[in-house]
């Protein structure tokens, strides 16, 4: 009884032990082990994550887009380059993955420094 898991009471045994639905009559629970008991269910749900999307335009320069990759979402230069590729031809392209407050916080950087250096960089986030 003491492997760390939740455990959850769902009745009283009977003195012998018998299933507390099954039992009749008086009820007993003098000690732990009167207490018919079972793993509860984690409790924990995952949060939802969010993509951070780059969208293209025309006039921010490809190098700014880069850097911008590689600053804010710690990618290397080769793969900063092929997702800056992307958005350019494809019209949009994944960051990264990132719970709500980080994917929040990723936009906000990106268009502040985009603002900062006065290009038309979007940045948003989808739910995943
Ligand atoms: N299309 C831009 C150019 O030709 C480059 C670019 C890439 C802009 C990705 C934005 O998210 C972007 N200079």
């Amino acid at each position: 009884m003491s492997d760390g898991l939740p455990k959850h009471i769902i009745g009283i045994m009977g003195p012998l032990g018998q299933h507390p639905t099954a039992q009749q009559g008086e009820r007993r629970a003098e000690s732990d082990h009167d207490l018919a008991i079972e793993e509860a269910r984690p409790r924990l749900k995952k949060p939802p994550l969010y993509r951070v999307v780059l969208l293209n335009d025309d006039y921010t320069p490809m190098d700014f887009v880069v850097q911008v990759l590689q600053g804010i979402f710690s990618m290397d230069r080769s793969t900063a380059t092929r997702i800056m590729l992307q958005v350019h031809t494809k019209g949009k392209g994944i960051c990264g993955v990132y719970t709500y407050e980080i994917a929040e916080t990723k936009v906000a950087q990106v268009t502040g420094l985009a603002q900062k250096h006065q290009h038309p960089l979007l940045c948003t986030m989808e739910e995943n």
